[in-house]
């Protein structure tokens, strides 16, 4: 039996609206560890790491050497514990389920999962978050982790940042609806599976999601799935800090959840940028426990 290892990393540092460092309790509150009962795996909480206050911290301790990335230091101080915790999490024999917190803690979620394998990474997600400190328009780290994770431009050879198992043909991203013209060049240089709404649109969830899953999947040991909730419509999904209109419906998100499932190749998994602050009723981190267990192989009958 599947056991799968909750790890809470209730950090904002990366985002520029406060609240997002309250999604691990959302989530659990949500009814997380329930749902992932009912999908029929062994669920294990690790708790939260610790992540000291953004408002004790300065923001550009590390400026000019970090360019214009907010909290860099404190970020990569979370991303090493979150790494070791996800890398221990698999020599156990688990599957690492991590709870954001912002999407910058995806880039200890790679590192840690990446420590001693080949692995491909799906992101599910309205943006691309490619940017490197460089190339920001907002100095928030999480629109950077996958170009960190990738050893982009500043990120180059840093050890905290960098995930030596992920290379570029095994990364797919999926729902893009807000991407930067910086990252836009990104994605054509360096000819990444990509796949915008208009993709989702014309082809449907099914294809494009089966196709994502076994691009990533090809030739590595295992596939991190990101999850960041702004890749639903904000109609879904509103407790988010970064909404883009014309994201995926309830249902598509399902499907696509469920192929993941069926590709068997699920290694680690995130959910991050739920934003109770912006929920009316906790709505965002409740829909973030029924995808994870679809991810994990719930299903009606
Ligand atoms: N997210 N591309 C914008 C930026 O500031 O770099 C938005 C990033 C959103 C980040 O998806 O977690
Ligand atoms: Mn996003
Ligand atoms: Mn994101
Ligand atoms: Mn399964």
């Amino acid at each position: 039996m599947t056991t799968v290892r909750i790890i809470g990393a209730p950090t904002d540092y990366g985002a520029n609206r406060r609240g997002v460092d309250m999604g691990p309790s959302a989530i659990r509150y949500g009814g997380l560890a329930d749902q992932l009962g009912s999908a029929g795996v062994d669920v294990v909480d690790a708790g939260d790491l610790a992540v000291p206050r953004a408002e004790e911290r300065d923001p550009d301790a590390d400026a000019p050497s970090a360019g214009n990335a907010k909290f860099l230091r404190e970020t990569a101080d979370v991303c090493r514990r979150l790494a070791d915790e996800v890398g221990g999490t698999l020599t156990d024999g688990a599957v690492p389920l991590g709870l954001g917190g912002d999407h910058s803690i995806a880039i200890g979620s790679l590192v840690g999962s990446a420590r001693d394998a080949d692995v491909g990474a799906v992101w599910f997600d309205a943006h691309a978050d490619l940017n490197t400190p460089s190339t920001t328009p907002s100095g928030n780290v999480h629109g950077m982790p996958l170009a960190a994770a990738l050893g982009l431009d500043e990120f180059a050879g840093s050890e905290w940042a960098t995930a030596p198992g992920l290379s570029p043909e095994n990364v797919a991203l999926v729902g893009l609806r807000s991407v930067d013209e910086a990252e836009v060049e990104v994605i054509r240089d360096r000819g990444f599976a990509a796949y915008t709404m208009s993709d989702i649109d014309e082809r449907g969830i099914t294809d494009v999601t089966e196709e994502a899953m076994a691009t990533a999947g090809a030739g590595v040991d295992g596939v991190h799935v990101s999850l960041d909730l702004d890749w639903l419509d904000p109609k879904e999904a509103p407790g988010v800090g970064t909404p883009v209109r014309g994201g995926v419906t309830y249902r598509e998100a399902h499907r696509a959840m469920e192929i993941v499932d069926e590709a068997d190749s699920l290694r680690s998994m995130e959910l991050v940028e739920v934003n109770p602050t912006l929920d009316q009723h906790n709505e965002t981190a409740e829909l973030a426990t029924e995808l994870a267990a679809s991810a994990f192989g719930k299903r009606v009958l």
